[in-house]
């Protein structure tokens, strides 16, 4: 399906309306994605986090991208994997379609997601990209302005998780 593409990547420097930050509930920066995205993006964006005090897992913030060739961002913690059994699942599947949504108010019509949650977070890649996918593809039959979306993916084992999961959906 040409609404949702995989691409192997590094998202700060991806050219879309919004980018979307696996951040934790702080919005205070961290490594990992969020790490290079508040670098990119310059000490602007540390500034502008400041003023939400915070966001729960599952929810989202955007911000402007700053110095990013995109022009928003939006923060969203995903999960931390417990085991599965501690909401993981509809947590994760909160943060893509939260994400969307606020992305869809800003009237974006192209957006891009990292791999949420499957780093640092340590939920399982497979089952991660099953959400991930499922819920993008809801999302776009309601979607008023997001045309676009795609997964980058920063190493070639995610890469290639998400792109199984497209394939076989869409075979
Ligand atoms: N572009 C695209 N993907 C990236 C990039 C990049 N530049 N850099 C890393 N990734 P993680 P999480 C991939 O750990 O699991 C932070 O400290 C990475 O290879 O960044 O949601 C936050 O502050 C992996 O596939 O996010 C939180 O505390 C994916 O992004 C915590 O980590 C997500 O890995 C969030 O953990």
């Amino acid at each position: 399906m040409e609404q949702l593409k995989v691409i192997q990547g590094d998202i700060t420097k991806f050219q879309c309306d919004a980018i979307v930050n696996a951040a934790n509930t702080t919005l205070m920066g961290g490594g990992g994605v969020d790490g290079a995205i508040h670098r990119a993006a310059g000490p602007a964006l540390y500034t502008a986090c400041e003023k939400f005090h915070g966001c729960p897992t599952g929810e989202a913030r955007i911000t402007r991208g700053f110095n990013l060739p995109a022009r928003y961002i939006i923060h969203t913690p995903g999960p931390i994997w417990r085991g599965g059994h501690s909401g993981e699942p509809q947590l994760l599947a909160n943060s893509y379609h939260n994400s969307l949504q606020l992305a869809d108010r800003y009237g974006c019509q192209t957006v891009a997601f990292p791999s949420i949650s499957t780093g640092v977070y340590a939920y399982p890649l497979e089952q991660a990209a099953a959400i991930a996918v499922q819920t993008i593809e809801k999302f776009m039959l309601e979607a008023r302005n997001v045309r676009e979306v795609t997964m980058v993916c920063f190493d070639a084992k995610t890469f290639q998780a998400y792109q199984d999961r497209v394939e076989y959906r869409f075979p």
